[in-house]
């Protein structure tokens, strides 16, 4: 018996890599996570995406709470079991008018995840739509064997390394639009995409990243958080969760997870 997905919605992401829209929250709890990343914004002086990245959960016990929805977690366990660790998460915000944008790329690259069975959860904070933006996918290339990515380092682009898919066909690309508070799941392996933003207002959306327990680092141990069951593998260590916004210990893990990434100590293996 599924949780939240129905038996065919789980087989269409077993052979296309995608489902959507769910809810997760409704319009004034998105509007209230928006207002704690821009709030988180004005602290620090810098947009959301400079550092709201990688670990972004842990910056406060509300992103932590969001990463715990059980609407949320109940589609996760329909993917990928009921034994679920939060291993990581990523603000993806574009400003109005903002010519930003995320190349064609698969995480599963980047990860440094083996077996690949992570899960993205892309929870909209703001709709997301075709004028703003939102997420693109290429329905089966999850299924497809890894393809060949180029670090571009392009300015405009929102991935630390201006990752792209070699020899991908645009055209193809499938649009996830979402309403605030609804979210759509990815697998690690589907490609994905996102334009830049033409509208005169934001769009902010929260990524969540989810794997089964048995699943370990290829990249040396690295931090998780169980949200669901039980992990009798223990390939993770658990992370130091905030207490209050922006606690200092729970935000160095976010420095240093960030920094690794970034600086290139963290590839896919
Ligand atoms: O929000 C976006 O535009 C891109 C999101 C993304 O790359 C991801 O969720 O992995």
């Amino acid at each position: 018996m599924t949780k939240h997905l129905t038996a065919p919605q789980v087989e269409h992401f077993k052979q296309h890599g995608y489902a959507f829209p769910f809810r997760a929250i409704d319009t004034s709890e998105a509007a209230q996570y928006r207002a704690r990343i821009e709030a988180y914004e004005a602290h620090v002086g810098e947009d959301a995406n400079r550092s709201l990245k990688i670990k972004a959960h842990l910056a406060s016990p509300a992103f932590v709470e969001l990463a715990q929805n059980p609407r949320i977690l109940d589609a996760v366990q329909d993917l990928i079991g009921p034994d679920i660790l939060l291993f990581g998460s990523s603000v993806f915000a574009k400003n109005a008018n903002d010519p930003r944008y995320v190349s064609w790329h698969q995480d599963s690259t980047y990860f440094g995840l083996a077996p690949h069975e992570e899960v993205t959860v892309w929870v909209g904070l703001t709709d997301a739509t075709s004028e703003n933006g939102c997420l693109r996918i290429l329905p089966g290339s999850n299924c497809e064997p890894d393809f060949k990515h180029k670090e571009t380092f392009d300015e405009d682009n929102m991935l630390a390394k201006g990752q792209s898919l070699i020899g991908v066909n645009d055209n193809f690309g499938l649009e996830m639009p979402l309403q605030a508070g609804e979210f759509s799941i990815h697998h690690e392996r589907t490609a994905h995409s996102s334009r830049c933003n033409t509208t005169d207002d934001r769009r902010i959306g929260f990524a969540f990243f989810y794997i089964p327990t048995h699943v370990t680092s290829t990249i040396g141990r690295r931090r998780a958080t169980l949200v669901r069951g039980e992990d009798r593998f223990g390939h993770w260590d658990e992370e130091a969760l905030p207490t209050r916004d922006y606690d200092e210990p729970a935000m160095e893990q976010l420095h240093q997870a960030w920094g690794q990434y970034r600086d290139g100590e963290v590839k896919g293996g």
